[in-house]
């Protein structure tokens, strides 16, 4: 089993969909290893995107993403991190095929709804930007 970091972002909260966002996951095969609710400070969004930190969004991502609460969990399946990344669909919910959560769902290329980690390096090190060891079960 694989696990990853999925995050529903500050646009998803607020729009209510944390449980239907949830329910995709457990029907979908995911069991949900850990889960929280927080808001994060512009240092902890700017350390936790630091890899997009030159590119011309960043600024716009980090207010984004501090603008209200947001739902990290620790996804855990077979190819957890690919299969996370089919149901979320393409970054641009214009390019996102029907049925994914960005293509129902998202507004813009930002205001994108989910976040998920790209690999298992990403995985590990965005899970321990959350979750200590004893929160995962
Ligand atoms: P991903 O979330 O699909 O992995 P990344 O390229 O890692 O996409 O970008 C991280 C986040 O930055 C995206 O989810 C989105 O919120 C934002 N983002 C990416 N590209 C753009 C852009 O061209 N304009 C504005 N925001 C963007
Ligand atoms: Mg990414």
């Amino acid at each position: 089993m694989e696990q990853t970091l999925s995050i529903i972002k500050p646009d998803g909260v607020k729009k209510g969909l944390t449980g239907k966002i949830i329910l995709m996951f457990e029907e979908n095969g995911f069991e949900i290893k850990a889960i929280k609710k927080v808001q994060l400070t512009k240092k902890e969004a700017e350390e936790f995107y630091y890899v997009h930190k030159d590119r011309p969004f960043f600024d716009s991502l980090i207010s984004f993403m501090t603008e209200g609460a947001i739902v990290p969990m620790v996804l855990s399946a077979e190819s957890a991190i690919s299969k996370n990344r089919e149901i979320m669909g393409a970054t641009n919910p214009k390019d996102a095929k029907e049925g994914t959560i960005r293509k129902m769902f998202a507004e813009s290329i930002e205001r994108n709804i989910v976040h998920g980690s790209d690999s298992p390096e990403s995985s590990k090190s965005e899970i321990s930007f959350f979750f200590n060891i004893l929160e995962i079960l």
